[in-house]
């Protein structure tokens, strides 16, 4: 079948024309749809019959242009072939925290998947200000697996490198190399902003050597180290959740890249949830708004260490797969020691260096998040994009100097105080 752009009227037909989807419903007549894409790339399609709720699936499909802007943005629909090579590593190593998918086909750009349908996305639930216990510890089991197992202290020298080469994303990367490292930092076209933030705010980051050699550094780390495979677009918008599972989706940006980047996706994300909800505890009507807030923090430090201590424990348990450096010799202990929280420490810097970027995009790029871009008021937004700006740019800059993650919350809160 040649590509065709479906419609919520055309996807019954195509889906009873998959032989391996036609087992899952009943009567392809007796289908609700919705489009329910609320990306920046892709449609999204939820079908489910509507008298059997258990028959269901998603579709999503990617469009030859990006969906944000529209056609006058054209893009290959290669990042769905991406997406799907990506889902099917992680899948592997990571079965619990992604969705299964039923049916892939090239020519459609189109993958059909598990509807998560007892879960919703992260960041709508974090808005409305609900909690999830097992948040740090679901994605710190996503993170070490995927970033320690497609790594060279994992694989074979062969293996690494055909899956590096098997991973390149030229156009997807090139869209977060503008985005994210390129033009929020000067006065760019495509850049929105919140139409009260000041000159004078701009500059502090536009007009900043520091600041701006600091990102490019980032930057070039993003292009060049291919560490392991990530996911590439690890915001909460990519995390689908219940008070008992965690789903990790849409890895269409997925490269060999540098692993902070995913560790600082989400924690960049949950910071600018904390600043945000400084006002949107008030909102919410919050009697006792730090308890909200500090969970979030606890939500960083508690992902951060526990993704540490995994890590570092599969490095142990697989040291030998290691082409990095083999250690029978009588200090081979402690020095496997010192080089395992040597790199570990760098992760940690290299995550707030690409925290910082993730939150100063947000605020000044194109895409923004709901959490800051949705609140009506737009003083109150000022207010909590300024907050956003001043940790970004602490972070990127001082990211060798904060040692620890619980040095990394005393800032936001010295920013945006708890009480
Ligand atoms: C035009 S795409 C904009 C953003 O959406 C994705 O979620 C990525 O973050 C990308 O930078
Ligand atoms: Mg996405």
């Amino acid at each position: 079948m040649s590509f065709q752009q479906l419609e919520i009227t055309t996807v019954p037909k195509y889906l009873e024309s998959l032989e391996n989807i036609r087992d899952i419903f009943s009567d392809f007549r007796n289908l609700q749809i919705e489009e329910i894409g609320d990306g920046n790339l892709n449609f999204v399609y939820r079908v489910t019959d509507k008298d059997r709720p258990e028959e269901t699936v998603i579709i999503k499909q990617a469009v030859p242009y990006v969906r944000l802007v529209g056609e006058s943005w054209p893009l290959t629909r290669d990042r769905i072939h991406a997406e799907y090579i990506a889902l099917q590593v992680q899948k592997k190593l990571c079965p619990e925290h992604v969705p299964s998918v039923l049916h892939y086909s090239k020519e459609m750009s189109v993958i059909v998947m598990q509807n998560l349908d007892r879960h919703a996305i992260l960041r709508g639930e974090i808005i409305s200000g609900k909690r999830f216990p097992k948040l740090a510890e679901h994605i710190s089991t996503f993170l070490a697996k995927t970033l320690f197992f497609t790594s060279d202290l994992y694989l074979d020298h062969k293996t690494k490198k055909e899956s590096v080469r098997d991973s390149i994303n030229i156009e997807l990367c090139k869209i977060t190399e503008d985005l994210v490292f390129t033009d929020p930092y000067e006065d760019s076209e495509s850049n929105e902003y919140n139409p009260k933030l000041t000159s004078a705010d701009l500059a502090k980051v536009q007009e900043n050597g520091p600041l701006k050699l600091a990102v490019m550094e980032m930057k070039y780390q993003f292009m060049n180290h291919a560490e392991a495979r990530i996911h590439g677009d690890l915001h909460i918008g990519s995390i689908m959740i219940n008070e008992e599972e965690t789903y990790v989706i849409d890895p269409e940006f997925s490269f060999y890249g540098p692993m902070g980047f995913d560790i600082g996706a989400f924690i960049g994300n949950l910071l600018m949830s904390y600043f945000s909800h400084d006002y949107r505890q008030k909102l919410l009507g919050n009697a006792r708004p730090s308890e909200y807030r500090q969970w979030l923090l606890d939500v960083i430090v508690e992902t951060w260490l526990k993704f540490r201590h995994k890590f570092d424990h599969y490095w142990q348990e697989h040291h030998t797969n290691s082409g990095l450096l083999t250690w029978n010799y009588a200090d081979g202990t402690e020095d496997f020691a010192a080089l395992r929280e040597a790199f570990l420490d760098r992760i940690f810097s290299d995550s707030i260096g690409f925290a910082a970027c993730k939150m100063m995009r947000r605020v000044l790029g194109l895409a923004k998040v709901a959490d800051i871009a949705a609140i009506e008021d737009l003083e109150e937004r000022l207010k909590i994009e300024r907050m956003t700006l001043d940790m970004a740019s602490n972070m990127i800059i001082h990211r060798h100097q904060i040692r620890n993650i619980e040095s990394l919350v005393k800032v936001a809160i010295e920013i945006s105080p708890l009480t």
